[in-house]
């Protein structure tokens, strides 16, 4: 009896310095690189989206690729009032306008990388929560597209035949659905810097860099977009529609 709670005591108290031992550098280093912006947690398990986009993918492009975005933005922005007391929305929309050319371009990539992945991980969700386009969304996919499927095939077409890296996007532009298309982490905000014909506001926004879908795919972008559209979360694309 005794032996046993001194054992358990023992536990408890090598857990507890474990803990610490553990947390105490990690705390320390998101503090001392920390800034206003931070790496939203994912709405959902890093499996949750299997068998469209793998768990480790997830893994990968939520823990390293935009934590790397989040954390070179503070960075970009540090000691700079005027950039780092903006919204995230107002650096990405205004970064043409960043006087300091360095800065402008690391806003532009990294401000661009977060704002992009901040879209993409809530326009997704696992397939049996993902619906279907239903009420304004589906009359206004009607009324730019023709349809349901030829919207479905016209963005797959822009996002297969995107270049290299980057993003296509559905946007809202003068109170119009249409899609667009933007390389590396340029986004439909950035006026002066996207061509006009790709501005707008995204609702719905497809990464196609190598790094969302090769683990899986390896270089079939054609079948991760075909999978893709199994986990669009299309109740928070009618909800973005209905702010836009
Ligand atoms: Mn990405």
């Amino acid at each position: 009896m005794i032996a046993s709670t001194n054992r358990r005591s023992f536990l408890a108290h090598a857990g507890a310095a474990g803990l610490a031992a553990v947390f105490a550098p990690r705390a320390f280093a998101q503090q001392a690189a920390g800034g206003p912006f931070k790496l939203p947690a994912l709405p959902y398990g890093f499996d949750a989206l299997e068998p469209s986009i793998d768990a480790r993918t997830m893994e990968i492009h939520h823990g390293k690729h935009h934590a790397n975005y989040v954390e070179k933005l503070n960075a970009a922005v540090a000691g700079k009032a005027d950039l780092a007391s903006q919204t995230l929305d107002e650096l990405v929309a205004g970064v043409a306008g960043i006087g300091d050319e360095a800065t402008r371009n690391a806003v532009r990539n990294h401000g661009g990388g977060h704002w992009n992945h901040d879209l993409f991980w809530r326009v997704l969700s696992p397939k049996d929560k993902a619906g279907a386009p239903t009420g304004e969304l589906l009359a206004a996919l009607n009324g730019a597209f023709g349809s349901l499927d030829k919207f479905k095939e016209l963005f797959s077409a822009a996002a297969a035949g995107r270049f290299g890296s980057g993003w296509a996007w559905l946007v809202v532009a003068n109170g119009k659905l249409k899609i667009a298309t933007t390389p590396n982490q340029d986004n439909p905000l950035m006026k002066g810097i996207v061509a006009d014909a790709d501005l707008g506001t995204p609702v719905l926004g497809l990464d196609v860099w190598e790094h969302a879908y090769y683990l899986l795919y390896q270089n079939r972008r054609p079948d991760y977009i075909k999978a893709w559209w199994n986990i669009v979360n299309w109740s928070e694309v009618a909800r973005r529609l209905g702010e836009a």
